[in-house]
């Protein structure tokens, strides 16, 4: 195989792997979206207010104050459960103009209480790309697995927003 087609392959792997198109021997994927009445999702917040605009997954998100910690959980259809260390990724969906943290924390439930929540990593929400952006991925211990959670960094004049999170484990 020639140099140049060597790099081209690695670096479309390279631009599969950072899409999070790569995922192989996905064992379970879960996406949440919004606590819209309609939709059946019993998300929590804690400092965000809901907004509704176009580009939105399906219309709605919560973005944080700027001025105010901001928290996000999204529940699960069904209970996770993954008792081994499993590798977890997440991905977030993010495309409006005023969601500019540059340090959106994401966390996974892994235990019984809510409390329970390992970090996975952050992305900036500043620079991120338009629709579904890898955010990171960790190796955790999930016994039970209810929720994801997003906080705000709190940096000056930055809002948080959670619209839809997809999360696989594998
Ligand atoms: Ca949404």
């Amino acid at each position: 195989m020639k140099l140049k087609k060597v790099i081209s392959t690695l670096s479309a792997m390279s631009v599969l792997f950072s899409s999070g198109a790569m995922i192989a021997n996905a064992l379970n994927t879960v996406e949440v979206d919004n606590d819209t009445i309609a939709s059946g999702y019993s998300n929590y917040n804690s400092g965000c207010t809901y907004i509704t605009g176009s580009t939105l997954y399906n219309g709605d998100a919560r973005i944080s104050s700027s001025s105010e910690h901001g928290e996000y959980r999204w529940y699960f259809p069904n209970q996770i459960n993954e008792v081994c260390t499993k590798d977890v990724a997440i991905f977030a969906y993010l495309d409006h103009g005023e969601f500019t943290d540059p340090e959106a924390k994401y966390y996974i439930n892994d235990g019984p209480s809510k409390y329970n929540v390992e970090y996975v990593g952050s992305i900036n929400q500043n620079t991120a790309l338009r629709g579904w952006n890898y955010v990171a991925k960790n190796a955790t211990f999930t016994g039970v697995s209810l929720h994801a959670e997003v906080r705000s960094s709190d940096k000056e004049d930055s809002r948080m927003g959670a619209d839809a999170i997809r999360v696989t484990y594998y």
